[in-house]
């Protein structure tokens, strides 16, 4: 029986335990540059008996237009990488293992986060009518410009620099967010994407930027060290549900069978909310894929443990247990009560409700 707390080779990547430390927001990356604090937080969750067998690192931009809330990290630059580093080597010494996830935000963003104070970019002209978080707190996004065709090629180019630039900073791989209404989500959807260039349209067309990155980085880092993020009917960031989402997530299956990724990381449900949100059929998804399956949203012990063991997930990841419980792993496997987490630290600030949770004695 595949055990919770026994290791597993996905892709490339040898883990320890097949807990993974979801993708979290933070706030807490002055001017984009992860910080020292960032790698003590992410160090804390690391061991490979008490914490995460993977860390997948919270949503990092791969270029300035990619940018959609105050202070989250980037890694386009330099500076950046050499940020990262201090990231990955605190996370390689503790001996666990950490992707860091390439965000671009699409239209979920706002003038003041955009270079030269332009409109944000996406699939279509019009507005996400959500909010976003920016130096001035909680503001509406602001309404985006569609992408010329002729852009596309230097977003693909983005993602797959991102990626080189993600193993230069010692990273063990790269998760693409695919998910939660961000740019490669406001192409795939028919509720949003309304383009009628070969990017917009039928299914192949809207999952064609999705494929493109996918193959790009691929070719760049190998499959073996790629894994791709999707919710295929959260409402998060202003999405509403695709027509067909089964057909759509369907044909991105047979699409990304050939690049053999390490692995799928499926949102069941709404982000962080209701599991049973919209009628969507995962397992079918899970059988069309061969790498790793990874599983995410209010995952409990027994539910993270039957999954496993069932055969229904190889990966369980959790976001807010890892939050408040740097030793996650091992109050799960001991069933041990979890800390209270502090909603009031989420975003922005220092220590306080970051590195402060703490561990068993
Ligand atoms: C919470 C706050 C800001 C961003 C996501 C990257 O939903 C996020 C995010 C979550 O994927």
């Amino acid at each position: 029986m595949p055990h919770l707390y026994e290791p597993l080779l996905v892709g490339s990547m040898p883990l320890a335990n097949r807990v993974v430390m979801a993708p979290l927001t933070r706030d807490r990356a002055p001017g984009q540059v992860p910080t020292a604090l960032m790698a003590e937080y992410y160090a804390q969750r690391a061991d490979p008996l008490t914490g995460a067998g993977l860390i997948v690192s919270e949503a990092t931009q791969i270029c300035p237009e990619g940018q959609g809330y105050f202070d989250t990290p980037g890694i386009h630059s330099d500076e950046q990488v050499a940020g990262w580093r201090r990231v990955t080597e605190a996370v390689h010494a503790r001996g666990g293992r950490i992707v860091v996830q390439l965000w671009h935000v699409g239209r979920i963003s706002h003038t003041s986060l955009q270079p030269g104070g332009v409109a944000p970019v996406s699939s279509t002209a019009r507005s996400s009518g959500t909010k976003t978080f920016t130096a001035q707190g909680f503001e509406d996004t602001s309404a985006p410009r569609a992408l010329r065709s002729d852009e596309i090629p230097g977003v693909v180019q983005a993602y797959r620099r991102a990626a080189e630039r993600a193993i230069e900073a010692g990273f063990d791989g790269v998760e693409v967010h695919g998910a939660n209404g961000y740019l490669i989500d406001q192409f795939l959807r028919d509720s949003i994407n309304d383009r009628s260039d070969t990017y917009g349209g039928p299914i192949e067309n809207r999952a064609r930027l999705l494929v493109e990155v996918m193959a790009a980085i691929v070719a760049a880092i190998g499959g073996g060290r790629t894994g791709l993020r999707l919710s295929p009917v959260t409402p998060s960031n202003g999405a509403p549900p695709d027509s067909d989402p089964q057909a759509l997530m369907g044909h991105v299956m047979t699409e990304l069978k050939p690049l053999k990724l390490a692995y799928l990381h499926v949102i069941e449900g709404q982000t962080g909310g209701a599991r049973d949100v919209a009628p969507f059929d995962y397992e079918a998804m899970h059988r069309a894929f061969d790498g790793a399956w990874m599983v995410n949203n209010g995952y409990t012990k027994p539910m993270a443990e039957q999954a496993v063991a069932g055969g229904d997930a190889d990966l369980v990841a959790f976001g807010r247990g890892f939050i408040a419980n740097p030793d996650l792993t091992r109050r799960l496997r001991e069933g041990s009560p979890w800390n209270t987490l502090n909603r009031d630290t989420l975003y922005g600030g220092g220590a306080e409700g970051y590195t402060d949770y703490p561990a068993l004695a």
